[in-house]
């Protein structure tokens, strides 16, 4: 029996992905990678420290950059991020998200963020939607990220629930994977071909409710 929901955050609350895009994107055009929407896509749900390895590989930079300087682009793109996620609003909450999260609450279930962001806290705030979870996983904790499981084998003992008796929600193909691997159900938001290995596929935010996951799940 399902008792809990473990939500990633970009692109499962709010859209995110896009000023993580913008921000990365001002840094690929400094190291000369070439942006592409491939690219874009494999940087979702990635630490961030991952995501530049990915932007400098993506231009056979892998091992051209030394740590510190590395630290230094890391640091530019969250100063970049923080600039744009300053004017996110509770408008900028996905389509569905504010009530399928009231609805889920309302109903008894427990709630738990297994977000890769650092800053998950400081969006969670601006979106209004805190008091609605028990806790957040803090990314700085862990070993691995996404795909590995920890994150949200972390997010079910927030809850102190087996991870079987959640679902968690991804819409990035590392964090379908990290579900899976972790025992939990996966709920996938976005392209079912490009989310083919979710347990249960929704095309948007939007369409998101207790009703319809129960009829995905043949109860
Ligand atoms: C998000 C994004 C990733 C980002 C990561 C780390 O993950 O999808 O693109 O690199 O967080 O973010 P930050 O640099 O703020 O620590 P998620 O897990 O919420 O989809
Ligand atoms: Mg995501």
């Amino acid at each position: 029996e399902i008792k809990g929901f473990l939500f990633d955050l970009d692109g499962v609350i709010a859209d995110t992905a896009k000023f993580h895009g913008q921000a990365w994107r001002q840094v690929a055009d400094k190291v000369g990678t070439p942006w592409t929407d491939e690219l874009a896509e494999g940087l979702k749900g990635i630490s961030r420290m991952d995501s530049l390895q990915l932007i400098l590989e993506a231009s056979g930079q892998g091992d051209v950059y030394s740590d510190t300087e590395k630290a230094a682009l890391a640091a530019e793109k969250n100063r970049n991020y923080q600039t744009l996620i300053a004017t996110l609003t509770q408008a900028d909450i996905l389509p569905g998200m504010k009530a399928f999260i009231t609805e889920a609450k309302t109903a008894g279930y427990q709630l738990a963020i297994a977000s890769a962001s650092k800053n998950a806290p400081l969006i969670l705030e601006h979106l209004g939607l805190t008091d609605y979870f028990v806790g957040i996983v803090d990314p700085a904790t862990l070993a691995k990220g996404k795909p590995d499981p920890e994150i949200f084998v972390r997010a079910a003992e927030i809850l102190a629930l087996p991870p079987a008796q959640t679902i968690g929600l991804e819409d990035s193909t590392s964090g379908i994977e990290a579900i899976n691997a972790a025992g939990a159900t996966s709920l996938g938001i976005g392209e079912p071909t490009v989310l083919s290995a979710a347990n249960l596929n929704f095309n948007s935010t939007a369409d998101v409710t207790l009703e319809k996951i129960a009829a995905l799940m043949g109860e």
